[in-house]
């Protein structure tokens, strides 16, 4: 008999003080996929967010639901809570068996089973059809593929499982089954009177989510790619209906085309835009996506993005330093930034530049050229990182060995934030000097005159508070 299965749409955190960052109430469109695909092989799934429900709601559904299989999806620095999540609900109900996914278990899986009991099985990469095969509960553990189970004192690693080929015919995200009246999304794609409404969500911008493709090619060093380098791209009809049915259906206004290389096939990206605007979309919705500079240097297709309905693009920059960016695999030059930068200005699209510091080899030096690069660029936001080494990145196996400098701090997941930045420093620039850094490229971005809208339209923003809260010194 099958499992009958819980989903949490990520875990219950109650201990933020570390985890500023932490915009926690997002639509998490991986463990909407397993859903979905459970519900569509008949297995009776039903879904937890301990967003829109407390642990009250949450206690009386488990009792009631007697849940075999409970899944849980986790970044690095949410699988101490995730764990937590686990020993509660076994708990409540002491027969139910845990998974955990997501990019921390994917990365490491045997370490998450060994660090956390509570967990039962760790699923690597890709998990509809692996989450599919527990709950069908036809075969044993060890003829599932892309698994780590325990069995007895053991932990048992399974081979990776191949990757789903024709991701066109993954079901729709099944968002009726949320509360989305409780959910502003990120609000990337909505404007500046959106963004005004400081400290509060703005519920009237329905943001979904929708994944246009699977994988990335490029090969930054500091990125863990939970579905691999091989690409998979849903076609274009297939992603426009999806968008379609999230105006329709759900009355969304932004859609977030989470893929964070947006366009690496630029045909199908242009083939998108096109039919948005065939099916006057682009009239009823505003959407938003992570660019890459490479990807952004056709003028053609920018212009037609903006004319789509592209409003915001997230753009990975890293480093103003060119050696730097040779170093850490970016696989671009402050020409084509430069470039980018400008063709999205022009098309007028907002823009956040996306920096780290921190790289291996990094000094202050390089860290100057970052900062002034950052004001050099028509770019009305930036964030400013201190580099974390997640676990499967190659920067962590550099950082064990002390490449460029790099030293890891602590392997306390829970620290694992991206501005938070307390996991990692280098010989030539200490962790309070990486702060300092910090504090000072916020100070120079969003001091100038030009900028002083951006910052207060982002007030609402935990991590750019972080950024603030920092630069007047009142977070240690
Ligand atoms: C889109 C995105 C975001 C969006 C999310 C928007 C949204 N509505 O979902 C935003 C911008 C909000 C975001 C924020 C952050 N992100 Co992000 N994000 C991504 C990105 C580009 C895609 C994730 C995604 O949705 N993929 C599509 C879905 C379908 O795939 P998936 O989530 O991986 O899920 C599949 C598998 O992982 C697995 N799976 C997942 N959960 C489970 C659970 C079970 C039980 C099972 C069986 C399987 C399973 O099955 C799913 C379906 O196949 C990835 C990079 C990447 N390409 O993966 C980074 C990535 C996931 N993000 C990352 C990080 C660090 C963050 C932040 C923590 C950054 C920060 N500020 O410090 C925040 C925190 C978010 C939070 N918890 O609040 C890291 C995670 C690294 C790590 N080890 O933790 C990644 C991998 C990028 C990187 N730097 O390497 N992110
Ligand atoms: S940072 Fe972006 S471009 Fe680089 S490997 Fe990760 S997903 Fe790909």
């Amino acid at each position: 008999m099958s499992l009958k299965t819980l989903l949490f749409n990520g875990p219950i955190i109650r201990q933020r003080a570390d985890n500023l960052e932490m915009a926690n109430r997002i639509l998490r469109l991986g463990i909407a996929s397993i859903l979905s695909f459970l519900l569509e092989n008949d297995i009776e799934a039903q879904l937890v967010d301990p967003v829109t429900q407390n642990e009250f709601e949450i206690k009386k559904k488990i009792k009631k639901f007697q849940p075999g299989l409970v899944g849980i999806n986790a970044y690095t620095s949410e699988v101490h809570a995730a764990a937590t999540t686990a020993a509660w609900v076994k708990s409540i109900y002491p027969k139910a068996k845990v998974v955990i996914g997501g990019p921390h278990a994917s990365a490491v899986p045997q370490r998450t089973l060994k660090e956390f009991s509570s967990f039962d099985i760790a699923a690597i990469g890709e998990g509809e059809q692996t989450m599919l095969e527990i709950a069908d509960n036809r075969r044993s553990l060890s003829d599932i593929a892309g698994i780590c189970f325990r069995s007895n004192t053991r932990i048992i690693i399974n081979p990776p499982r191949t990757l789903i080929e024709n991701i066109n015919a993954l079901p729709y995200p099944p968002w009726e089954l949320y509360q989305l009246q409780n959910y502003s999304g990120s609000n990337l794609a909505s404007g500046f009177a959106a963004r005004i409404n400081l400290f509060r969500r703005n519920y009237k911008n329905l943001e979904l989510p929708v994944e246009g493709a699977r994988g990335c090619p490029f090969g930054c060093i500091f990125c863990y790619r939970t579905m691999g380098r091989t690409m998979r791209y849903k076609s274009a009809q297939r992603i426009v209906d999806e968008v379609q049915r999230n105006v329709e259906k759900f009355g969304a206004t932004q859609i977030h085309f989470i893929e964070g290389t947006f366009g690496v096939n630029q045909k199908i990206a242009q083939e998108m835009c096109e039919e948005l605007i065939k099916r006057n979309l682009h009239r009823k919705i505003r959407w938003a996506s992570g660019g890459r500079v490479n990807l952004l240097l056709n003028k053609e297709l920018v212009n037609l993005m903006k004319q789509s309905g592209c409003n915001y693009l997230g753009i990975g920059v890293e480093s103003g330093d060119e050696e730097i960016l040779e170093k850490i695999g970016k696989g671009i030059n402050i020409n084509q930034i430069k470039r980018a930068f400008r063709l999205c200005h022009e098309a007028g699209i907002t823009t956040e530049a996306e920096f780290i510091l921190g790289h291996p080899f990094e000094t202050e030096e390089t860290i100057r050229k970052t900062i002034n690069l950052a004001c050099s660029l028509p770019t009305r936001y930036a964030t400013f990182a201190i580099l974390v080494p997640f676990p499967g990145t190659e920067v962590a196996q550099m950082a064990k060995k002390h490449v460029g400098g790099l030293k890891i701090l602590t392997e306390d997941w829970r620290v694992y934030g991206k501005q938070i930045g307390k996991s990692l420093e280098l010989k030539q620039l200490p962790h309070e000097k990486l702060l300092e850094h910090q504090a000072a490229a916020y100070r120079k971005f969003y001091m100038r005159p030009s900028h002083i809208p951006a910052l207060v339209s982002r007030l609402n923003k935990d991590r750019i508070m972080y950024g603030i809260k920092n630069v007047f010194g009142k977070l240690t």
